[in-house]
């Protein structure tokens, strides 16, 4: 049995060393140029473009055509998306498994939306791989994992700024609001629609690695997994990391940079959060 996982770049991961993965990139366009996604970009550099960029900016989600290409020969495939309330990239998805099973009717395709984006989709790719070295089956591991992400994982940010979202329609001016003040944070989490819920404001690095784990705790988590993804701001994802465990010291915890897509809508200094509950 051929397996694979395809996810939109959104995920933050770009390749898997032990099981077929392909990321498919999702695009930042500005007026002066176009950032793809994919392994080869400079996020930290897109990320400083953007700091002295004035002008209009947007995202694009990956075509079905480029899902498909993803697919490529793989029997079983497990697909994971960015929230269908934020992004087209579940559709395309899923206009990409109808386009392959009417040439392919024997292939299998299960398309997951995360509802959610970043470190939560990593941490349920994380699960898909484990089932799939674990010798699952394809029905067994849609199965779990549909339990797995509903009522197992969760999301929880903190953004500085939430301008690029509010520019494209992703929250609404009022509550982008909530992080314009220099040095506030506005913690959220993705909610079960999968969408920004703004929870409260924080102000400082310490309040906010506070915040961020008593929201933690609050919506269930137990000391299982957790990846902090921060947008070029390790300092902040370390001290919530040092909270997590003074808690919960045997916890599993890894801390990365956000992708392209992720590090453009959360901005400098942004954090995302995913977890086990
Ligand atoms: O199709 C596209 O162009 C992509 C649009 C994506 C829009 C929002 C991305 C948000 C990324 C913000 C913090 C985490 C929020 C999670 C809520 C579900 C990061």
């Amino acid at each position: 049995m051929k397996f694979k996982i395809v996810a939109d770049s959104s995920a933050d991961i770009r390749a898997l060393s032990d099981v077929p993965y392909e990321s498919v990139p999702l695009k930042i366009i500005t007026d002066e140029r176009e950032y793809v996604d994919s392994c080869s970009l400079d996020v930290v550099g897109m990320l400083t473009e953007l700091k002295s960029y004035k002008g209009k900016s947007h995202t694009s989600c990956p075509s079905a055509g480029e899902y498909l290409e993803a697919f490529g020969d793989a029997e079983n495939i497990f697909v994971i998306t960015i929230s269908s309330n934020l992004s087209g990239s579940f559709n395309a998805a899923n206009v990409a498994a109808k386009t392959l099973l009417a040439d392919h009717p024997e292939r299998k395709v299960h398309i997951i939306d995360s509802l959610s984006t970043g470190a939560e989709s990593f941490i349920i790719i994380e699960r898909i791989r484990s089932l799939i070295l674990e010798g699952k089956s394809f029905e067994e591991i849609k199965s779990e994992i549909i339990d797995y992400s509903v009522n197992h994982t969760r999301l929880i940010f903190a953004l500085e700024s939430m301008r690029n979202l509010a520019n494209n329609g992703r929250v609404s001016p009022v509550k982008a609001k909530m992080a314009e003040i220099f040095g506030i944070r506005a913690i959220g989490r993705a909610s079960d629609e999968g969408t920004l819920e703004m929870i409260c404001k924080s102000r400082g690095p310490l309040n906010t690695a506070n915040d961020i784990f008593t929201n933690m705790v609050g919506d269930g988590y137990k000391g299982g997994r957790v990846r902090i993804h921060h947008a070029n701001n390790l300092s902040a994802a370390e001290l919530v990391k040092t909270k997590i465990v003074e808690k919960f010291p045997d916890a599993s915890i890894d801390i990365a940079m956000t992708g392209g897509l992720c590090s453009f809508y959360a901005e400098q200094g942004g954090l995302i959060v995913g977890f086990e509950i």
